[in-house]
């Protein structure tokens, strides 16, 4: 099923869609912002110099120091009476990025949200139990909304409490789950715990995940344990939160809704635009936001775009799925190295869970690797001959596959902290 027929338009129509929308947002950001202004005067470029979708190349990035440089409202193109909602992201450091939305803001963000649900199979007769938290982070109510808008029944549960979040999904026969992976899991692994018969006593048939980077073997492993069908889902709260694009029935790739959010790739360094298929940093460009058009936003995602037709009859542009962040990228005695590469290694080595932490130290000039990982709870942690192995294992395997030294620390199940939002996976001591 496809909600919108926007989704399947002809690529020349998209394409005079997109060229008219760019222009509009053009229109208004020169007109009211005046970080854009600036910008646009720095670089010699007028609203009339755009003239297709093909121009936007001409235009200024925006990073998220600009929005934090603007904070709290200085990058909004309307006035506050237009604003009906607010939401923020925390951001480990600095100040917070906050985003807001007009009414037809919300319009949009519930109808790209129904496309998603829409994309996942899901309809009117099914329960979503939404464990993406509520409040100024975008997940919850942004699903929340699109659930609602497809007609779906939701049971707003937020992140935390996860007993009772097992309690209420079985009880209330939830046939979605929509949550971060990393906390679907830990939902498995406590309802393990607690006597659970997952497979019974759960109605569950799929489950919309995202807002951190993931590896193949992590998400097969959600799919695994609770016997679902893995859809993910992606977004970012200063393009309007999650709903930027989605995975269909017939591909892993996420089609991003293309007549709201230009999608371009560049080199992180450079900042030059790369061709369909090669992997860079995403940038987008909101085409119909009121209340905080963003131009050529930097994600800091790193991925690709494919333009082969999906056999799901959608005719938007599929991203592979993000491989990690430009700022998350750890380099280690000069290799580089993403976190979701090294769960992938993980994910096929026996006797481990995919719970673990990476953190990176230095010793004299050179940098030093530790990764703690919690071992299954059949592993018995006294028999040191089988520790020993799997240690090796997954050192050999890391040398062989990502060029990487690193110490391994195998730990009892449930010894790191489980989050309840986005995992935290590396904790970089070189730089405290
Ligand atoms: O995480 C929005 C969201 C909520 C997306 C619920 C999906 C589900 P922020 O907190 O602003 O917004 O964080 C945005 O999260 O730039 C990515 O680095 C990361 N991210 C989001 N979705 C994915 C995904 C929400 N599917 C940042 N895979 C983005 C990998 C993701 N990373």
């Amino acid at each position: 099923m496809i909600w919108s027929k926007a989704e399947t338009l002809p690529r020349l129509e998209l394409e005079k869609l997109q060229t008219s929308r760019l222009k509009e947002t053009i229109a208004r950001v020169y007109g009211v912002v005046p970080f854009y202004q600036q910008k646009f005067k720095e670089m010699g470029i007028v609203p009339e110099d755009i003239k297709s979708i093909k121009d936007i190349t001409k235009l200024p990035f925006t990073r998220k120091q600009d929005l934090r440089d603007n904070y709290p409202f200085g990058m909004f193109a309307v006035n506050q009476d237009a604003v009906v909602r607010i939401h923020s992201s925390s951001g480990t450091t600095g100040k917070p990025t906050v985003v807001g939305y007009t009414k037809s803001d919300m319009d949009v963000w519930n109808e790209v949200m129904a496309r998603v649900f829409t994309m996942s199979g899901i309809n009117s007769e099914d329960t979503v139990h939404n464990a993406y938290g509520y409040g100024l982070f975008t997940g919850g109510l942004g699903v929340h909304n699109g659930a609602e808008t497809v007609g779906a029944t939701v049971v707003p549960s937020s992140g935390g409490f996860t007993s009772r979040q097992l309690l209420l999904m079985k009880d209330f026969n939830s046939t979605v789950l929509t949550s971060t992976p990393s906390f679907a899991l830990h939902m498995a692994e406590t309802a393990k715990k607690e006597g659970y018969d997952i497979k019974k006593d759960f109605k569950l048939k799929c489950g919309i995940f995202g807002a951190e980077p993931t590896s193949v073997g992590l998400k097969e492993e959600v799919s695994r344990v609770w016997g679902i069908d893995y859809y993910e889902i992606y977004g970012l709260s200063e393009i309007i939160g999650p709903g930027v694009s989605n995975s269909c029935c017939e591909s892993r790739d996420l089609h991003i809704f293309e007549d709201h959010f230009y999608p371009e790739i560049v080199d992180s360094k450079t900042g030059e635009v790369l061709p369909y298929g090669e992997k860079g940093e995403l940038v987008i460009t909101t085409l119909t936001k009121q209340a905080l058009p963003i131009i050529r936003y930097r994600t800091g995602d790193i991925t690709s775009l494919d333009l082969t037709p999906c056999k799901c009859g959608r005719t938007h542009v599929r991203m592979k799925s993000v491989m990690g962040r430009v700022d998350d990228m750890l380099i280690v005695n000069g290799v580089n190295i993403f976190p979701s590469q090294v769960e992938h290694v993980l994910s096929n080595i026996s006797d481990i869970t995919l719970n673990y932490q990476i953190i990176a130290n230095k010793k004299g000039y050179l940098d030093s690797l530790e990764i703690m990982v919690e071992v299954t709870e059949e592993m018995p942690m006294d028999s040191i001959g089988a520790l020993e192995k799997i240690q090796k294992n997954i050192q050999s395997e890391l040398l062989n596959n990502l060029y990487i030294n690193a110490k391994i620390r195998l730990v009892e199940p449930r010894s790191i902290e489980r989050s309840m939002g986005k995992a935290i996976r590396v904790i970089d001591k070189r730089s405290l």
